[in-house]
């Protein structure tokens, strides 16, 4: 099969992991007797550098036109001491999003066998672990009318969600719970907020066409001690843009590090397949970011964009001989790992 995919390393690590990315494209290109050609874009705050604009049109031009997208990570740390930046990396991303139709944002929680030890929660809690979140991701907050008033010293986001937004990710969540093992909880806080209390009215309508699906309703706060206390009793989670960029962080925690979890977003049109973890400044250049979770992406991106199952599985199948093998990234060694073992980005990539 030939396949066209747009990288788009965005900013920090996003370079680092999307190259370990490529080349896992490419030796599954070479196994499977596949042709898999690239093209790069900017985004972010390298596009913001080379084009003033965080989502230059190119990019966008470039994504709509190909098979599917290897996205790395955007942010930058100046923005971050520079509240008033009206220009901001985020905005290519979240632009991205909206701009593809990319309303769906599949996060799988997948914990190695080998990893329970790696995890902040107790392994007898842990194992067996399995839960696919549906994040909203093109309304919300992050979407809603924003601005300042009094003079800039009262500032607001609207909270916003129509039907039609929340019922085509229930949907989508549903269907994923049809395959699995037919439990589905919907996370909002509908004793407080108005669009939660349509969020949960709407998951409640859709439920209805799927009998078959076990369905249970949380508030954030509950869903988010849960996670800790009991993950295993989580099949498959929808929630809005906020709670599941915060929850799906948490989550993270329960197979071993940011630096394992993938995502997929899906939607209308080209599939985006990018690490949940951010540009992570800090150790940008070191050598050292784990690229397991773009490598993980290479395999979402396989499996749902271009319908390679065996192709994904062998992927999956060889982080697991990795780990098994005992090669740790710094993120998921302890204080067990010989320090032979521990291996930076580069090192890591190869071994997969
Ligand atoms: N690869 C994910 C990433 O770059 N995250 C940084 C970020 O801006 N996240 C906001 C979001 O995911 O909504």
């Amino acid at each position: 099969m030939k396949k066209h995919i747009v990288v788009i390393a965005g900013d920090g690590i996003g370079q680092e992991v999307t190259t370990v990315g490529k080349q896992v494209l490419d030796r599954i290109a070479e196994r499977f007797g596949h042709e898999f050609t690239y093209d790069e874009a900017l985004i972010g705050h390298a596009a913001i550098e080379a084009t003033g604009n965080p989502l230059p049109e190119e990019t966008i031009t470039k994504s709509k036109q190909s098979d599917a997208i290897l996205f790395g990570a955007v942010g930058h740390p100046k923005y971050d001491n520079d509240p008033s930046a009206k220009v901001r990396p985020e905005q290519g991303l979240l632009g991205i999003r909206k701009a593809l139709g990319l309303y769906a944002n599949l996060r799988p929680i997948k914990l190695f066998d080998e990893l329970l030890q790696a995890s902040s929660i107790k392994p007898e809690f842990l194992q067996g672990a399995d839960i696919l979140f549906f994040r909203e991701l093109t309304g919300d907050v992050y979407f809603g009318e924003k601005g300042r008033r009094d003079d800039g010293n009262t500032a607001y986001d609207l909270m916003i969600y129509s039907r039609y937004e929340v019922e085509r990710i229930a949907v989508k969540a549903f269907d994923a719970a049809m395959t699995r093992r037919k439990k589905l909880c919907s996370v909002d806080k509908a004793n407080v907020l108005e669009s939660s209390r349509l969020w949960r009215e709407v998951v409640q309508d859709v439920a209805k066409r799927y009998p078959e699906v076990e369905v249970e309703h949380q508030f954030i706060d509950t869903a988010a001690m849960l996670l800790i206390k009991d993950p295993r009793r989580f099949d498959v989670v929808v929630t809005g843009n906020l709670f599941g960029d915060i929850l799906t962080d948490e989550a993270s925690q329960i197979a071993g590090s940011m630096g394992m979890l993938a995502s997929a977003s899906i939607g209308d049109t080209t599939g985006l397949y990018e690490p949940i973890h951010g540009s992570a400044h800090d150790i940008t250049g070191k050598g050292v970011a784990n690229p397991l979770a773009s490598v993980l992406s290479v395999a979402l991106m396989l499996e749902i964009s271009f319908g390679m199952k065996a192709e994904a599985e062998a992927v999956v199948d060889a982080i697991d001989q990795v780990l098994k093998a005992g090669f740790r990234t710094r993120d998921i060694a302890n204080a067990n790992t010989p320090a032979d073992l521990i291996l930076g980005t580069e090192a890591m990539g190869k071994q997969v």
